[in-house]
Parts: structure tokens; C-alpha cells; sequence
């Protein structure tokens, strides 16, 4: 891929990524459910959120949600899950703090326009991980959301990590190809897992 974005597929075995879902499932449960986000411009986007460590809000950072409640602790186990993520991408891994995790849902209609991510003021790897159906991923450049640009899938075990030069990439995902999760693993739509290290303390 371009430099410091590595795609490793099937990084989790079928009993990996049952447990992932069985996780995410909880996380997104308790207390509260996924919640669908506004942009500032009156929109929502289509994939629906649950954050873990920091409350994201389009575009800045809280430890409280929209009304008011502490979010969600980050589980002990994405932190290893992140170290290990980036041991399989670059066979090291750098000492950063990861405290936050973003899980999206996509159903069949969802989708999520090119943007950057850039409200961490850690510049450590974001760590990814796709469950479920498959999607088209667009990974552009760090100049504009237009192209050039690549389109890739990413398929229910694959781990894709974002360092380096690819951190300010712009990037979304077009669409969700239906009813293509693997079979057995309970999961209709797709769920995608980032982890990150917000630099916030
Ligand atoms: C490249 N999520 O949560 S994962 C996001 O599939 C986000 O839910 C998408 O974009 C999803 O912000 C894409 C791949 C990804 C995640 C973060 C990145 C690619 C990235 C950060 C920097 C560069
Ligand atoms: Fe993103």
C-alpha cells in the first residue's frame, strides 16, 4: 500500500472474530445503544457508533457523551489487541497510549464519506479491524478527498493499520457488499473496530 499503511488479511481466525463481535455487542449495549452522529452541518452519517475511552463528537474529543454521561471505559484488552495489531503490521510496537476505540455498524445502505481523522493529537498507527460483510474501502491522498485515490475490500478478519505518512490519508468506505460476512459468524452488516491513541492524557 502507500507507506506506513499495511493491510494484513485474515489477521483473525473465525474464533477471533466471533469473540470481537460477541465484544463489540456488549460495548455497544451497555449502558446505552449505538448512537446514530450528527455533523455540525445538519447531517447524520449512516453508520451507526459507539465509542470506548473518549467520546468523539464531529470534531473534537470529550469524556462525557452528547447528554451529559462519562463514556464508556476503554476494555484493558484493545490495548493488547492494538499491540498486537501493530507487531503483525510492522513487527514492532511503538510505546504509545491507545485509550480510544471507535466501533461502527454499517448496515446494507450505509456508507461513510472521505474524510480525515484528525481530532488525536497522538500521531501513533490507527489500528482497524473489519468484521462482518464486506466492504469497499477508498484510500486516498493526503491532500484532497478527490482522487487519486484506491479502492480496496476489506473482508470480516482483516486488520489494516494506518502509521506514518498514511495517518492524514483521506478515506471512507463507498459502500457495504450484502450478505457477504462469512457464514457462522452471526453478523449481518459490518462492523469496523479503530483503535487509537488520542494523546489527550
Ligand atoms: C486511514 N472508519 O472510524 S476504517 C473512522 O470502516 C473510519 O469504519 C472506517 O474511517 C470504517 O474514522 C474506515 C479504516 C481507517 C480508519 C482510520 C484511519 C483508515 C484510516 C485513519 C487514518 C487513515
Ligand atoms: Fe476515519
Amino acid at each position: 500500500m502507500a507507506p506506513g499503511a499495511v493491510l494484513v488479511p485474515d489477521w483473525l481466525d473465525a474464533d477471533g472474530q466471533r469473540d470481537l463481535v460477541a465484544a463489540c455487542r456488549e460495548w455497544a449495549r451497555n449502558p446505552a445503544g449505538m448512537r446514530t452522529v450528527r455533523t455540525p452541518g445538519g447531517g447524520t452519517m449512516t453508520a451507526k457508533q459507539v465509542c470506548l475511552g473518549w467520546h468523539w463528537r464531529p470534531y473534537a474529543y470529550s469524556k462525557t457523551t452528547d447528554d451529559g454521561a462519562p463514556v464508556k471505559p476503554f476494555p484493558p484488552e484493545l490495548g493488547d489487541l492494538a499491540r498486537g495489531a501493530l507487531a503483525a503490521a510492522y513487527g514492532e510496537a511503538p510505546p504509545a497510549v491507545y485509550d480510544m476505540a471507535l466501533v461502527n455498524f454499517y448496515d446494507a445502505d450505509a456508507h461513510m464519506g472521505m474524510h480525515q481523522d484528525r481530532e488525536e493529537r497522538s500521531d501513533a498507527p490507527v489500528v482497524s479491524v473489519s468484521l462482518g460483510d464486506t466492504c469497499v474501502f477508498r484510500f486516498g491522498n493526503t491532500e484532497t478527498r478527490s482522487r487519486p485515490y484506491t479502492d480496496l475490500e476489506l473482508r470480516s478478519g482483516d486488520l489494516f493499520v494506518f502509521g506514518g505518512p498514511s495517518r492524514l490519508a483521506f478515506h471512507g468506505v463507498p459502500r457495504i457488499l450484502p450478505g457477504t460476512a462469512p457464514a457462522g459468524l452471526g453478523l449481518t452488516g459490518r462492523l469496523n473496530l479503530t483503535l487509537r491513541a488520542s494523546g489527550l492524557g
